[in-house]
């Protein structure tokens, strides 16, 4: 699971999406760098630099600028998934593994610890030498301790879905589930081998689980995948395996806080339509040491990645910070009723690798009856790993799989996954599979409309319904040249050569208005900036700013002609100009004839 609390900016994303970015982005804080490094952080190639036309010499300077930048940044990513045969390199003081951890250890144990955090994306090596039965702060809020439960609850089924984990890690994750699960409420552990090829899972496992087993007979079982199937259908095949009335289904890099269970044995034993998440703390890639997470919903933006969310205000009216907090969706572990899971539809089995399915599921409980909620008196600190073994490629699944959820759940407001992800509504070129089953079964269960669910469900949830065109915003007279937010500390857009990221991305909407960069998801996150003519310059400013001053943010655009200042009549071109990096700059002047095009047409667009 990967989740981030707010995406202010794209600094901010890169800082929050992986441990490795945040020494990237913090150490060049530069508009040029940020967009190398979102490309790393969106498993993307960087930027196709070299079509410059090499002959401007201003154009070598930002390339050998770019290069040189590229490789300060590649070192830094040394961290990366690497294979773990092919590991001889140097010990790398500067890997974030030794920012807060480490100093005392001798060249040899940087080394192979360093070799190990390039494999595991934690600290493993620490991991080996900590006790798979060390005691977890209780971070539950106080009014916990006095709740009381019923007698009888329901047993339990935990399930760990695994490929290539760390043994001690895994272990100590069954360790702690039993240490702090109640013994009658646990009848059995499910651990799911999505395909490890890591040899300490075999026999060593093995041997592990055959020791419990002699005290307990069949207490854990081992499913093992002979080809690797993804996040996704491991927990299928988790639950498939499981025979208590309740199923949870876990990473395998967790460990169980006191009292975890009960409040949510109690909550579906009331109503079994209830999916329940419990609340995460951070147990730290690099050091171990918990860190308190506050507490919060659980949802995502429009591309689907998952969020953090502030709880809902009803929650915080009740004043009782022990009462479960509604929540639009689930970050990807969670706890279920067998039956229950069956009934509606188990996970989208069509869904590839990671992503997607935990936003899915938790659409469709809500719009087809059931509810999601988090649990503040039951904890769980899971590692937010610096880099996923999965596949280098997470972004390319997380694209499939979200366009699956929006084909089949979203109606009309699909297209804002597609403007999110900056790809086509039609022909979009990416086969997301066949998706008549899952269309299937959201008629069988008669579910309700994704609008419904926006407004009673996620009212945080921003709607961009009058967005009518996006896409790369690009001039006749020079179409490798894009319109571009420019340096994230400033407020002055600039021509960039294109590349499609999310600092190019353009909208236009019906009500004139042209929005620059990333479009911003949910209440929570900043304002959307706007274009502006602001004393004949063109300026990117917060929109609802930009609004309540009346400054001239509206603008008049058809496919193919120009862009005009619906007040000052100022059109926005080209002047050619040798001292500007790219030979051109950005204006503001009476109109002479400049065309423009957004790559992206939804609708009613003249041209
Ligand atoms: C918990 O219960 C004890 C005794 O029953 C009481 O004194 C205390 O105030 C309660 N604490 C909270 C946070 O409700
Ligand atoms: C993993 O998959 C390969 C084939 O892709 C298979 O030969 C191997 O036995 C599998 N490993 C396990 C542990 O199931
Ligand atoms: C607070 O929430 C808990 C859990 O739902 C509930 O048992 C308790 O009665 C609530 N306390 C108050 C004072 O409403
Ligand atoms: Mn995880």
């Amino acid at each position: 699971m990967m989740c981030t609390r707010k995406t202010k900016t794209l600094v901010s994303t890169c800082v929050i999406l992986s441990g490795m970015t945040n020494i990237i982005c913090l150490l060049y804080v530069g508009w040029v760098t940020n967009y190398i490094a979102s490309m790393y952080v969106r498993g993307q190639e960087p930027a196709p630099v070299k079509k410059l036309d090499e002959s401007q010499g201003d154009t070598l300077k930002i390339i050998e600028r770019l290069d040189h930048l590229e490789n300060v940044i590649k070192q830094h990513i040394q961290d990366a998934p690497a294979k773990p045969e092919e590991t001889e390199a140097e010990p790398f003081t500067d890997s974030s593994l030794f920012a807060h951890w480490g100093q005392e250890l001798s060249p040899e144990g940087r080394r192979v610890a360093l070799k190990q955090f390039q494999y595991y994306g934690y600290n493993a090596y620490l991991s080996d030498r900590l006790p798979l039965d060390r005691p977890l702060p209780d971070l539950r809020p106080s009014g916990c301790r006095n709740l009381s439960f019923p007698d009888s609850l329901p047993e339990m089924s935990i399930v760990f879905i695994f490929v290539n984990e760390a043994l001690s890690v895994l272990l100590r994750s069954i360790h702690s589930a039993m240490e702090r699960t109640p013994p009658h409420l646990l009848k059995e552990i499910i651990l799911v081998d999505d395909n490890s090829s890591n040899e300490e899972l075999k026999e060593k496992l093995t041997e592990y689980v055959d020791k419990v087993n002699g005290q307990k007979p069949g207490f854990i079982k081992i499913v093992r995948h002979s080809k690797q199937e993804g996040l996704i259908r491991s927990r299928v095949s988790g639950w498939r395996a499981a025979t208590a009335p309740v199923v949870a289904l876990f990473d395998a890099h967790v460990e169980f806080n006191v009292g975890w269970a009960e409040p949510v044995l109690t909550r579906i034993k009331e109503n079994r339509k209830r999916i329940i998440s419990p609340s995460f703390d951070n147990i730290k890639y690099d050091n171990f040491e918990i860190e308190e997470y506050p507490l919060a919903a659980q949802g995502f933006d429009w591309e689907l990645w998952c969020r953090y969310l502030n709880p809902p205000k009803a929650w915080w009216k009740l004043e009782n910070s022990t009462a479960p907090i509604r929540s639009p969706a689930l970050i990807g572990c969670f706890i279920v009723d067998r039956q229950y899971f069956q009934e509606i539809g188990l996970l989208d089995e069509g869904m590839e690798v990671y992503g997607g399915e935990n936003v899915e599921l938790g659409i469709r409980v809500w719009q087809c009856g059931g509810s999601v909620e988090v649990l503040p008196c039951s904890r769980i600190a899971h590692i937010e790993r610096a880099h996923k073994p999965y596949t280098e490629d997470l972004t390319a699944h997380v694209r499939r799989n979200a366009l699956r959820v929006a084909e089949v759940w979203m109606d009309e407001f699909k297209s804002h996954v597609y403007m999110a992800w900056n790809i086509p509504q039609e022909d979009s070129g990416i086969d997301i599979g066949d998706i008549t089953a899952r269309k299937a079964l959201r008629k069988q269960l008669q579910c309700k409309t994704f609008r419904w669910y926006l407004v009673s469900v996620y009212p945080e949830m921003r709607m961009y319904t009058d967005i009518i065109a996006y896409g790369m915003l690009q001039n006749s007279l020079k179409t490798d040249l894009c319109l571009d937010q420019g340096p994230e500390t400033e407020n002055v857009p600039i021509l960039y050569i294109c590349h499609g990221m999310t600092p190019q991305n353009v909208y236009y909407t019906s009500s004139q208005l042209l929005h620059v960069g990333l479009l911003s998801s949910t209440v929570d996150d900043d304002d959307n900036r706007c274009l502006v003519d602001v004393n004949s310059r063109p300026r990117l400013i917060e929109c609802s700013y930009a609004k309540a001053k009346r400054m001239k943010l509206h603008w008049k655009f058809s496919q193919g002609g120009p862009i005009q200042n619906l007040k000052s009549k100022r059109c926005l071109e080209l002047q050619e100009n040798n001292e500007a990096e790219f030979g051109f700059q950005l204006v503001l002047q009476k109109c002479s004839g400049q065309h423009w095009g957004l790559t992206n047409v939804l609708r009613g667009l003249a041209s």
